[in-house]
C-alpha cells in the first residue's frame, strides 16, 4: 500500500505535516521538517513585523493535550518570504505552505498579502483568520461578514494560489455560514481546526492556571479536540465545493486518529501538540501505523477511503 497524498493537484509522499506554530519558527526548525518523514510542512504564522509574543509561561502540555496563548511571536513576514523563496526550488512538486496572520486586523491582512503577491513566492499560503490569543482582537473566521469582506478585497489582487485555516465551529447555522462564506471564492483549500479557543486548564495541586496571558485562557489542542475537529472537516467536505480540499488538523496522535480524518474527507493532516510533545520521529511511527491500518484494511490507496464515513442510516 502507497500513504502518497492527493493535495491541489499535487502528490505528497504522505499527508503528514506540522501545524503551524510547532517546529516551524526560524530556518533550523523548518530545514528540520524538510528533512523528517513529514509530507510537507507549515511556516509559523507571520505578522508584518516581528513580534515577541505574550509573556511566558505560555504554552504547556497537559495529560489530555495543551494549552496555549503565544500570542503570535514570529520572525516577521519578510523572514519567512526570504526563507520561503530561496526553499521552493528544492521540491516544486510538492509545494510547502507558508503561514501569514495579522496582529492588528484586517488592513494587515491585507498588507501581508500584497508583500506576497509582489515576491517571488509562488507556493501555497495559510492564511490564518483563526488566532485565538491576541488580547482584544476576535478570532476573523468567526466573523463571517468581516471573512467576507476580506476574502473579496484579497482576491481582487491576489492571484497565487491559497486556503484559509478556521477555527472550530460547533453549530450546524455555522458550517452553513462559513461554507456559503468559503464557496465564493477561489480558494484551495481550507484548514480544520486551530485550537479550540480560550479553554481554560487549572493545576490540581496549586489551584492555578498554568499559562500567564490573559489570565490563564488559551487555545486547547490535543486528544481533547479530536471529535470537534473530525465534525469541522466531515461538516465542511459535505457543504464546500469540491475544488476546495481540506486539511484535518486537531488530536492526531496515532494512525488511527490520521486514518479518521482522512474517512470524514481531509487530504492532508497536521500534527501540533503530538509533534511538541514527541518531536519530529512522530512522523515515522504516524507513516508505520497508518500504513498498518491500510494493509490491514486491505486499501492500496488513500483516495479508496477519502471522505468515505459510513453513517447509520
Ligand atoms: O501564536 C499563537 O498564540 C497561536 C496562533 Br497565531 C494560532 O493560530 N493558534 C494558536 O493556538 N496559537
Amino acid at each position: 500500500a502507497s500513504l502518497q497524498a492527493t493535495f491541489y493537484g499535487h502528490t505528497y509522499e504522505n499527508p503528514f505535516m506540522n501545524a503551524s506554530g510547532v517546529h516551524c519558527m526560524d530556518t533550523a526548525e523548518l530545514d528540520g521538517l524538510a528533512t523528517s518523514a513529514a509530507g510537507s510542512f507549515v511556516t509559523k504564522s507571520a505578522t508584518a513585523e516581528g513580534r515577541d509574543g505574550n509573556p511566558e509561561p505560555r504554552y504547556v502540555n497537559i495529560e489530555l493535550g495543551s494549552i496555549n496563548s503565544m500570542g503570535l511571536p514570529n520572525l516577521g513576514l519578510s523572514y519567512y518570504l526570504d526563507d520561503a523563496i530561496k526553499r521552493q526550488t528544492a521540491h516544486p512538486d510538492q509545494p510547502f505552505f507558508l503561514s501569514v496572520a495579522s496582529y492588528k486586523g484586517f488592513d494587515e491582512y491585507v498588507a501581508n498579502m500584497k508583500a506576497i503577491q509582489d515576491s517571488a513566492y509562488t507556493g501555497l499560503v495559510e492564511l490564518n483568520l483563526s488566532c485565538p490569543n491576541v488580547p482584544g482582537k476576535p478570532q476573523m473566521a468567526y466573523d463571517f461578514e468581516d471573512t467576507e469582506k476580506l476574502l473579496t478585497e484579497i482576491f481582487s489582487f491576489y492571484t497565487k494560489p491559497f486556503g484559509v485555516k478556521l477555527p472550530p465551529y460547533f453549530d450546524f447555522m455555522h458550517f452553513d455560514k462559513i461554507a456559503a462564506v468559503l464557496n465564493q471564492f477561489d480558494l484551495k483549500f481550507v484548514n480544520c481546526i486551530n485550537s479550540v479557543g480560550n479553554g481554560l486548564y487549572i493545576d490540581d495541586e496549586t489551584d492555578t492556571v498554568v499559562i500567564k496571558p490573559k489570565g490563564g485562557f488559551g487555545g486547547i489542542g490535543g486528544e481533547y479536540v479530536k471529535p470537534t475537529a473530525l465534525a469541522n472537516v466531515r461538516a465542511l467536505r459535505q457543504r464546500l465545493n469540491p475544488t476546495i480540499d481540506i486539511i484535518g488538523t486537531g488530536g492526531i496522535l496515532t494512525g488511527r486518529d490520521a486514518y479518521e480524518h482522512l474517512l470524514c474527507g481531509a487530504s492532508m493532516l497536521q500534527v501540533g501538540t503530538q509533534l511538541y510533545k514527541e518531536g519530529l520521529g512522530v512522523f515515522d511511527r504516524l507513516n508505520t501505523e497508518l500504513l498498518a491500518i491500510l494493509e490491514a484494511k486491505g486499501y492500496n490507496t488513500i483516495a479508496e477511503f477519502k471522505g468515505k464515513l459510513a453513517t447509520l442510516d
